[in-house]
């Protein structure tokens, strides 16, 4: 679609819009900028941006009459707006185009694309792939879900540039002509039910990241999830599967055993590296680790440069990270974790009795299988937020009661710091995402490690 003078409704204001509505004015479409905040400030929406300069605003709620009169004929969507609000219902109805700002960037973009998608560890396997990348490639960009609109880089894009796109759900619910050369799926488990109501919509919107791919691209996906070994099964018919395992040891594909890496292949079997020459921690990372060097080897990168990077790359930020030891306490901030399974993968990582701060908004999570992997490490859960009733609840039914409750990450992390003895561990790991207390997990996290920080300057 021709976007030059073509009226296009933005929906949202927060870094996609504004890089979606960028885009659209440099392209000379006809941009109008919508949020449903009314709250918001136009002259804060337009000082994010020089180029907004002159655009047209609209908040607040919108109907019919209103929408009609605004002769619409493309609506780019932000990932946070879900496609069952009334908004979307009426733009379908009055027949204006929907894509989300995915499907926006990727008409746009140009190169190669490699897509990453899965319930977890996505954020660090898409950084991972992006390093790989620029050890071989002259011109890589990292896009997407990690927090760089993908819209943002796509015109500095060439036929040259290398893309490793992090794709949430969100995002693949509006991608229409969307196709990555390569694609990859983590692992899917329960995650954002309330946005997509059942495990089987959530498991389908996840495979649909495979659905324009053509025989010969390649899609990487884990063995171990049963569900996703069925659908690679099928795939192999048209597309190039690999695998990769944390517990079997593959025919073909990548595995970890006994410590180390191999890969597999029509060549032979290689070691690429033991995983405690990697500065990662647990078995979630050693899959994405292993999701990276496959994702980078479908797109030609040789083994050897892939292993370099692999052996130097640092934990990204939030993501069972590293903050501070006083006086004997070691503290992690693991605010990434912002669903269960996450979560469980943060407390199995830790090697100490842990004081665990858990909770935030309530995404309907079932918080069973998490309070089950404490594993008697747990000394007390100290929980915030708007589900700390219900996972107390869900705790104390599964015999899990050395539970404190907090208003405020303040109260929580002076609660820990005050009773926390030498040789334990702080973990903020809250399953639960962050939108009741804070804009998003990466300023939970921020707040987390500046409390825990002020500590030490008190001494
Ligand atoms: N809004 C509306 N109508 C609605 C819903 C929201 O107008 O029905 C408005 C809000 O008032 C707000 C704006 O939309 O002003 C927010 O848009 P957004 O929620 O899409 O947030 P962005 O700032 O554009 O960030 C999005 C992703 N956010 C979500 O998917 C919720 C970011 O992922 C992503 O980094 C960014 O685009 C760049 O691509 C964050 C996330 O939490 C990290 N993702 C989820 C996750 O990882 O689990 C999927």
């Amino acid at each position: 679609m021709e976007l030059k003078g073509k009226r296009v409704l933005v929906v949202g204001t927060g870094l996609s819009g504004i890089a979606a509505a960028k885009l659209l004015i440099s392209k000379g479409a006809d941009t109008i900028v919508y949020d449903a905040n009314a709250d918001l400030c136009e002259a804060d929406i337009r000082s994010k941006s020089e180029a907004l300069r002159n655009v047209k605003i609209v908040l607040g709620q919108i109907d019919a009459q209103a929408l009609a009169g605004l002769g619409l004929q493309l609506a780019v969507l932000s990932p946070g707006v879900p496609l069952d609000v009334p908004l979307v219902q009426l733009l379908k109805e009055q027949g204006v185009v929907l894509w989300g700002e995915i499907e926006l960037a990727y008409r746009c973009a140009k190169g190669r694309l490699a897509a990453i998608t899965g319930t977890n560890g996505k954020t660090t396997t898409t950084a991972l792939t992006g390093e790989i990348l620029k050890s071989h490639f002259a011109d890589v960009k990292v896009v997407g879900n990690i927090g760089i609109p993908y819209t943002s880089l796509a015109l500095e894009m060439t036929d040259q540039t290398v893309t490793a796109a992090e794709i949430s759900s969100f995002q693949l619910e509006t991608a229409d002509t969307f196709c990555p050369e390569v694609s990859a799926v983590l692992n899917i488990t329960p995650d954002h039910l309330n946005r997509h109501h059942t495990m089987e919509c959530y498991r389908a919107v996840k495979q649909s990241i495979v659905k324009n791919q053509k025989p010969g691209q390649t899609c990487v996906l884990n063995y171990e999830d049963e569900a996703l070994r069925t659908f690679g099964n099928k795939l192999q018919e048209n597309l190039n599967v690999i695998y990769f395992s944390s517990k079997t040891k593959l025919e073909r594909g990548l595995y970890l055993e006994n410590g180390s890496i191999f890969l597999a292949s029509a060549d032979g079997v290689k070691k690429l590296l033991d995983v405690c020459e990697l500065n990662l921690l647990g078995t979630h990372n050693y899959e994405n680790v292993m999701a990276a060097a496959a994702v980078t080897l479908a797109l030609g990168v040789p083994l050897e440069k892939i292993v370099q990077v692999l052996k130097s790359f640092q934990a990204v930020e939030h993501r069972i990270e590293y903050v501070e030891e006083i006086a004997g306490v070691r503290y992690y901030n693991d605010s990434k974790a912002t669903n269960p399974d996450a979560a469980i993968q943060g407390i199995r990582a830790m090697e100490r009795p842990t004081w665990l701060i858990g909770g935030g908004y309530d995404k309907q999570s079932e918080y069973g299988d998490w309070i089950q992997a404490f594993d008697g490490k747990v000394v007390k859960l100290v929980l915030i937020g708007a589900t700390k009733e219900k996972i107390a609840k869900e705790a104390e039914e599964k015999g899990f009661t050395d539970i404190i409750k907090c208003e405020s990450l303040e109260e929580a992390v002076s609660c820990c710091h005050d009773n926390a003895r030498p040789g334990e561990a702080v973990l903020l790991s809250p399953a639960c995402a962050s939108w009741d207390m804070f804009v998003n997990y990466e300023k939970r996290g921020q707040i987390f490690k500046e409390i825990v920080r002020g500590y030490l300057q008190k001494g």
